[in-house]
């Protein structure tokens, strides 16, 4: 019977050192010590022994089971330990890894000048307008005080439709619809319009380039007012620059000027770059959306978005803000 318990003790040792989940213990255990387990089974057969013999298998047996006793607690509590360690190693945190890095967008470079120069109308009270691309002669060329058999074709190089629609050559179309619908006092601004003419494509030129357009009518307004929101318009945007007004010509305004600001790139010499047209509006054009121009006067402009970029961050070729180059696109 001694030999008997060394063996239990061995083989419940043995297996509960081997055990690897708490359910498994309790098995063990039960199987072990348990009222059917297998050291009872050893102890039934203790009413055969001899009486002096009876203390000693007795006390032998009270050893066995508490080392299983003890095996089974110390491999609970192994097996809790791991289970921890476990879970912290697997919901470990490390606060001192640096950040990943997430790329991000931003807005097109051009976008950027259209929306500067657009809040800078908005703040000054002028709202938004938009029109539609492909227009009719009368609000491209005729409201805009284009005589009938000017050459438009060969001053804007206009691309024409069929049904006698055409792209439009500037924005000054979306002013026309405006003031159609719209009595004085009018302060818009067009923000960044696509417009269509039949250029070649160069360094400076686009056949597909983006206007500004802005218009002011109002009862006392005069081509000082003009001179001062324009200078302001591009200290706003470029920062005080060498800039001059030239007089020019537009149908549509009169008199008329022309906006250059000294442009110089790195290893070639400077010259003046046009930026913007603008002018006081003609009375014909203010004839012609009803308006009386004894009563009212306008100031209206047309600002280069692609120029002005240019100019804002010294690039030198126009057809690089036409790519979409994201090497080039995430310096701006
Ligand atoms: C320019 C230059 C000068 C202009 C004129 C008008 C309107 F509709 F009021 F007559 N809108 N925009 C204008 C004047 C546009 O672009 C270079």
């Amino acid at each position: 019977m001694q030999a008997q318990l060394t063996h239990l003790q061995t083989q419940a040792l043995t297996a509960i050192n081997a055990s690897d989940s708490l359910e498994q213990i309790e098995q063990l255990r039960v199987r072990y010590l348990g009222k059917k387990g297998e050291l009872s089974a050893v102890l039934g057969g203790m009413g055969k022994l001899a009486a002096a013999e009876r203390p000693l298998v007795g006390a032998m047996a009270n050893t066995v089971k508490e080392q299983i006793e003890s095996a089974l607690q110390q491999q609970r509590t192994h097996l809790e330990t791991q289970a921890i360690q476990a879970q912290l190693a697997r919901e470990a945190v490390d606060v001192t890894m640096p950040g990943r890095f997430v790329p991000q967008g931003h807005r097109h470079p051009m976008q950027q000048t259209i929306d500067r120069v657009t809040d800078f109308f908005i703040g000054l009270g002028f709202s938004q307008a938009d029109g539609p691309h492909v227009e009719t002669d009368y609000y491209n060329f005729e409201a805009l005080n284009f005589p009938p058999d000017h050459p438009a074709q060969d001053m804007h190089d206009t691309l024409y439709l069929a049904d006698k629609r055409l792209l439009r050559t500037h924005t000054s179309s979306v002013q026309i619809r405006y003031m159609e619908t719209h009595d004085p006092p009018v302060r818009i601004v067009v923000p960044g319009g696509r417009v269509y003419r039949k250029d070649a494509l160069d360094a400076t030129h686009s056949p597909n380039f983006h206007q500004i357009e802005i218009l002011a009518v109002d009862d006392r307004i005069t081509l000082a007012d003009l001179k001062g929101i324009l200078v302001l318009t591009i200290e706003e945007l470029l920062g005080k620059r060498p800039m001059r007004f030239r007089p020019s010509y537009f149908p549509f305004t009169e008199p008329s000027v022309e906006v250059d600001i000294w442009w110089e790139a790195p290893g070639k010499p400077g010259r003046w770059m046009e930026v913007l047209g603008a002018g006081m509006v003609h009375p014909n054009v203010l004839k012609h959306v009803g308006y009386d121009p004894e009563q009212v006067q306008g100031f209206a402009a047309g600002l280069g978005v692609e120029r002005l970029t240019m100019l804002l961050y010294g690039i030198d070729d126009i057809r690089l803000l036409y790519t979409s180059e994201k090497r080039f696109l995430a310096q701006f």
